[in-house]
């Protein structure tokens, strides 16, 4: 079994769609482990993000992801890492396969729609970073 971070973004928060994206997730077998609501600071996102800094979106990304809240959620289930990066689909919704979350809900490729870690190492760092020792994952 293997653990994942999915963030739902600020966008598809804003615009309802926090029970259609876990609805999708749900259907494919895998389970949460954990979720909550909170909206990122400028210096959380800009950690999160950090080895992006530096490049042209960077700081459009950051506004964007404190623009309002949005969800952080562990999943777990079978190979999910790599299964939960083809649910979600590519970067931009133009490029997005049929059916995946990206190209359904995702307005373009910065608002678009949900986060999901792209390795085993990634996850573990970006599951350490919203679900730190003071909140029991179960
Ligand atoms: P992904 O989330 O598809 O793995 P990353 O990790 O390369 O994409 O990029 C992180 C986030 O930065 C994306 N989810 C998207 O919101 C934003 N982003 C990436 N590339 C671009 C781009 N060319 N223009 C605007 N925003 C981008």
């Amino acid at each position: 079994m293997q653990r994942t971070l999915l963030i739902i973004k600020p966008d598809a928060v804003a615009k309802n769609k926090i029970g259609e994206i876990l609805r999708r997730v749900e259907e494919k077998g895998f389970r949460i482990v954990d979720l909550y609501k909170r909206r990122l600071t400028r210096k959380e996102a800009e950690t999160f993000y950090a080895e992006h800094r530096g490049k042209p979106f960077f700081e459009p990304l950051v506004d964007f992801m404190t623009e309002g809240p949005c969800i952080p959620v562990v999943l777990e289930g079978e190979n999910i890492i790599p299964q939960l990066r083809k649910l979600v689909g590519k970067t931009d919704p133009a490029d997005a396969a049929q059916g995946t979350i990206r190209r359904d809900l995702a307005e373009n490729g910065r608002r678009n729609a949900v986060h999901a870690s792209d390795s085993p190492e990634t996850a573990e760092r970006e599951i350490a970073f919203f679900f730190d020792g003071k909140r029991e994952i179960i």
